[in-house]
């Protein structure tokens, strides 16, 4: 059988799978009140600091195909136990925040959040990847049945950090590569890219601050 057959085939054991799920038929449940935490932090930091904190917030369930692709670039079994057990991001909530600073302030207060286990918090603002990519990741650990746990990221960035990491997933996820060269190009413009708009960022910041004090 032809690996695209292969994982056509995984791809559906994996959709049976979570069709089958208490938790992947109504998520919402148990993400919901997290959200509103999250709106809470939103609108108490906002009144703290007389401007708009969150531009936005989203969620979503990594699909079969995401889940399926990801095993696979990791070497591991393509299989539903396997994603529960070793997956981080199974569940996803985005926050974009206006400024850098913002971002720090969001990721601070959410750890506080009561009843939120956090696994791990890892900085690609302070450690930015290879790729250039920046972001915070928050690592919480949501419950999925009374043995296991369910891996929920949230991913915290600025505007214009989305703004580049928006452009780089529609790299990433080009299924089909034409022309490799051409691809690699792309690849180490978006890169040095990733820079100016860091720069911009810090820049954007400090004006900021300077018309808070006016
Ligand atoms: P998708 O399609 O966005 O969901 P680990 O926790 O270390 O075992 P993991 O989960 O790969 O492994 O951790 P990492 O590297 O922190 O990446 C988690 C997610 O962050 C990715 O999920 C992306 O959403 C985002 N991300 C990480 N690196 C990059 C990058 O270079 N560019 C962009 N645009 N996004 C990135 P997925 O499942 O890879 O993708």
């Amino acid at each position: 059988m032809d690996m695209e057959r292969k994982l056509d085939l995984y791809v559906e054991e994996m959709k049976m799978h979570m069709e089958e799920s208490e938790f992947f038929v109504q998520p919402e449940l148990i993400i919901n009140p997290i959200i509103l935490e999250i709106k809470k932090i939103d609108q108490q930091l906002s009144e703290e600091y007389g401007r708009p904190i969150v531009e936005y917030i989203k969620w979503r369930i990594k699909t079969p195909e995401s889940i399926v692709k990801k095993l696979y670039r990791k070497q591991r079994k393509p299989t539903f136990d396997c994603a529960i057990k070793t997956i981080n991001d199974l569940v996803g909530i985005r926050i974009v925040c206006s400024f850098q600073d913002d971002v720090y302030k969001m990721t601070k207060r959410i750890r506080k959040i009561s009843g939120l286990k956090i696994k791990k918090v890892k900085d690609y603002i302070a450690h930015p990847k290879s790729s250039g990519y920046r972001s915070i990741h928050i690592i919480v650990e949501l419950p999925y049945n009374e043995e296991q746990k369910i891996g929920l990221e949230i991913q915290i960035r600025s505007a214009a950090m989305n703004y580049w990491a928006t452009l780089d997933h529609q790299l990433s996820y080009k299924h089909k590569v034409v022309d490799p060269k051409e691809t690699e190009k792309i690849r180490e413009e978006l890169k040095s890219y990733a820079l100016d708009i860091a720069e911009i960022d810090k820049k954007f910041l400090k004006l900021r601050k300077k018309i808070d004090k006016l």
